[in-house]
């Protein structure tokens, strides 16, 4: 399947118009996995760090449950120790700080409330909580994050998936959520697996791996071997949870892409947002008139690739 973040928020361009998509502009077709991003709601706040209002997240999230669609879910959660921003990386005692015993545990859960508020809203009319795959603290083999590699030890990091999975399905009785474990690079298994959680509480396993050079396809092959290889033997879901490239200047992109994916058996595959506004990236999906978008046809075109109209077909919830 093919997925894009924020897929019907906004694109390039364009904000909020209904039944818009960037990679339908192209198409004709939605996504078949649509990424959604809750930094911020642990502030109480109406809209994302990426200016996206949560109940018009909420109401897609609906929206592409009863066609048939997938969701995702990312957290770039504030720190909750210094009041930054997730990138905030000044102190390595943020996750002791946020589990039982620590001085900002109490507000850790309030996040957590706010949170599974969110996830409760997540229901059709006729009462059915819609399923979600929740994706949080992600590219924990990076130390960008909080949550990072060199920002807390790894038992502190099992210790804070183990308390937040724990805490929204005892303490607020939350079913209807997924969780995939999600690194960043990796060479071997021994790394990808150092933090692992345990397959007790994750449910899929994934990887975001950006195309930052010419390594990138000779990694992706790697990485993707390694995940969906023990995706099988764990009997779990794999996926390309992030990736994007420079599809402007290498209008080839997408069926190299899927020519490195081709061999492996992973469930999606999803590219990061085109931002609306002026951010550190351009456009990891097509748009009208983009460079790379008779190229993305050929990938829609592939018998191997599933968008939205497959999707619906195949009836994945039934
Ligand atoms: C990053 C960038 C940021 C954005 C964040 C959360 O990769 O796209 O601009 O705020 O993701 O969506």
């Amino acid at each position: 399947m093919f997925g894009h973040e924020d897929a019907l928020a906004y694109g390039i361009g364009w904000v909020y118009e209904e039944g818009r998509s960037d990679v339908k502009d192209v198409v004709g077709d939605y996504p078949a996995v649509y990424g959604w991003e809750l930094g911020h709601l642990e502030l109480g706040n109406p809209f994302s760090l990426d200016s996206v209002h949560f109940d018009k997240i909420r109401d897609w999230i609906i929206l592409v449950y009863e066609r048939g669609g997938v969701n995702t879910i990312s957290w770039h959660l504030r720190n909750p120790l210094t009041g930054g921003t997730a990138w905030d990386t000044s102190s390595d005692e943020v996750v002791k700080s946020i589990l039982p015993g620590g001085r900002k545990h109490e507000l850790f859960k309030q996040y957590l409330n706010r949170l599974a508020e969110f996830f409760k809203q997540l229901k059709t009319d006729d009462g059915t909580y819609v399923p979600v795959l929740f994706r949080p603290f992600h590219e924990h083999t990076g130390s960008w994050f909080w949550w990072g590699e060199n920002l807390c030890t790894e038992e502190e990091y099992e210790a804070l998936w183990h308390f937040t999975v724990d805490y929204l399905q005892q303490e607020k009785d939350i079913h209807h959520v997924l969780y995939a474990y999600s690194t960043d690079r990796f060479e071997t298994l021994d790394e990808y697996l150092e933090r692992y959680p345990g397959d007790e509480i994750v449910d899929m396993l994934g990887f975001d791996l950006y195309d930052r050079g010419p390594g990138y396809r000779k990694t992706l092959l790697n990485c993707a071997e390694l995940v969906s290889g023990l995706a099988q033997e764990k009997e779990k879901i794999a996926a390309v949870t992030e990736t994007g490239g420079p599809i402007s200047n290498n209008t080839q992109w997408w069926t190299q892409l899927l020519e490195t994916l081709k061999p492996f058996d992973l469930s999606y595959v999803l590219v990061w947002r085109n931002p609306w506004e002026e951010a550190d990236h351009g456009a990891f999906a097509p748009y009208k008139g983009s460079p790379d978008a008779t190229n993305f046809v050929e990938f829609y075109n592939d018998p191997e690739t599933l968008f939205q109209e497959e999707i619906t077909k195949k009836n994945l919830y039934e």
